[in-house]
């Protein structure tokens, strides 16, 4: 179709010669680099995340890394999540607010070390937001980017895999708790975590030099499991209700908006980043909230993943953020982020180039 010219802006992932070998066929870009979004076969990637073991290069979630005597208060004070009870080698998934309360990340915090943290972020610049924090608040902290880079290993099998690979001790790792250890010479850091919800391992490689090494090492041990290349399943993630920044959410969303709410703790310090917002908008109620849509029709329409407007009795009452065929409900399906006036059971229109779909609110995830 068309090349992509290499230049300093674009950083390579350490895993993209082992794609391009796997055929890749498609690449999306996220936090400056591309990220593999389909190797050809999109529904027999589906299924075989949902029975069997997929492997994922997600290096486009690049870490943060707070560093110092005051690493601990620059996490807290960017995340409105209570992160008092973290302790070393545990995760937690944040939200990373403005000072309007508006959510302009979702990371996974790794606490590496009591002076050293990890932000795995989405797609949007936290570099410069946690220097330029760092500096107003004259903290003690130096904020960079290690060598780093996750592999996701996912599916039901993706324990097996990564257990012949590491040994038995993962089954012990508590959800987003991680471990640093090594696999043939290749440092890495093993984490029970991934964008779905069908179990699974991200492997973060701690030397960017080993990205094929690393592939084929977990490409080979997973044959007996039928493993295969894959990536972030749009499919699957819909039908799990897992949120994509910036896909999902627009300039104006607050956590509360989307089902983020769990991670807000109001009584967290008052120099928190955006808390005073967010403790304001909890007290009046955010005007959208998320939901999903069931559309009507038993073919995969081409909606896609641009926003369309939902009608509700001809008035225009939200959007429809993502939408996908679902395989295992065998209806289209997607994310509204509506009025809080609409709720389940409502029956809405969803408008692209004139023409209207019928479709049914519901909760989320839809399985
Ligand atoms: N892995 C790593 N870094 C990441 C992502 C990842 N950075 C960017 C992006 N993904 C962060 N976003 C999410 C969104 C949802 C989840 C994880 C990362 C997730 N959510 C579960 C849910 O909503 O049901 C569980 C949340 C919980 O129990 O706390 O897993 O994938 N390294």
């Amino acid at each position: 179709m068309f090349g992509i010219t290499p230049s300093a802006r674009l950083r390579p992932s350490p895993f993209f010669e082992a794609t391009i070998a796997d055929g890749v066929t498609a690449f999306t870009t996220y936090n400056h680099m591309l990220m593999p979004t389909s190797f050809g076969h999109p529904e027999t990637e589906y299924w075989r995340l949902i029975n069997g073991v997929s492997m994922w290069d997600v290096a486009v979630e690049r870490q943060v890394q707070l560093l110092g005597p005051d690493a601990g208060r620059l996490a807290q004070i960017l995340s409105s999540r209570d992160l008092t009870k973290c302790h070393v080698g545990q995760g937690k998934y944040v939200a990373l607010c403005n000072h309007a309360g508006t959510l302009i990340n979702d990371p996974i915090l790794l606490k590496m070390a009591e002076d050293r943290y990890w932000l795995s972020i989405a797609d949007s610049n936290i570099w410069f937001w946690a220097r330029a924090i760092a500096a107003e608040r004259k903290l003690n902290v130096v904020v960079s980017e290690p060598d780093v880079s996750p592999l996701a290993v996912q599916g039901p099998k993706a324990g097996a895999v990564v257990a012949s690979l590491f040994g038995d001790w993962i089954h012990e790792l508590k959800y987003f708790w991680f471990k640093e250890t090594s696999v043939q010479g290749i440092p890495v850091a093993v984490a029970r975590s991934g964008w779905s919800k069908q179990g699974g391992f991200e492997l973060y490689l701690l030397d960017g030099s080993q990205g094929t090494k690393l592939w084929n090492l977990v490409k080979e041990a997973g044959k007996p499991w039928d493993i295969g290349p894959g990536n972030p399943n749009v499919f699957e993630r819909i039908e799990s209700g897992l949120l994509s920044y910036g896909g999902d959410t627009d300039d104006n969303t607050n956590p509360f908006e989307v089902r983020m709410g769990k991670y807000v703790d109001l009584y967290v310090p008052d120099d928190v980043i955006g808390i005073e917002a967010l403790r304001r908008i909890h007290r009046t109620g955010p005007v959208r909230h998320q939901l999903g849509v069931l559309l009507e029709g038993d073919e995969p329409t081409a909606l896609g993943f641009l926003w369309h407007s939902i009608y509700k009795n001809g008035v225009k009452v939200g959007d429809l953020t993502n939408c996908a065929w679902s395989y295992r409900l065998k209806k289209n399906i997607g994310f509204a982020l509506i009025s809080t006036q609409c709720v389940r059971g409502d029956t809405v229109d969803v408008i692209k180039d004139g023409k209207s779909v019928r479709g049914t609110l519901c909760e989320l995830p839809f399985i």
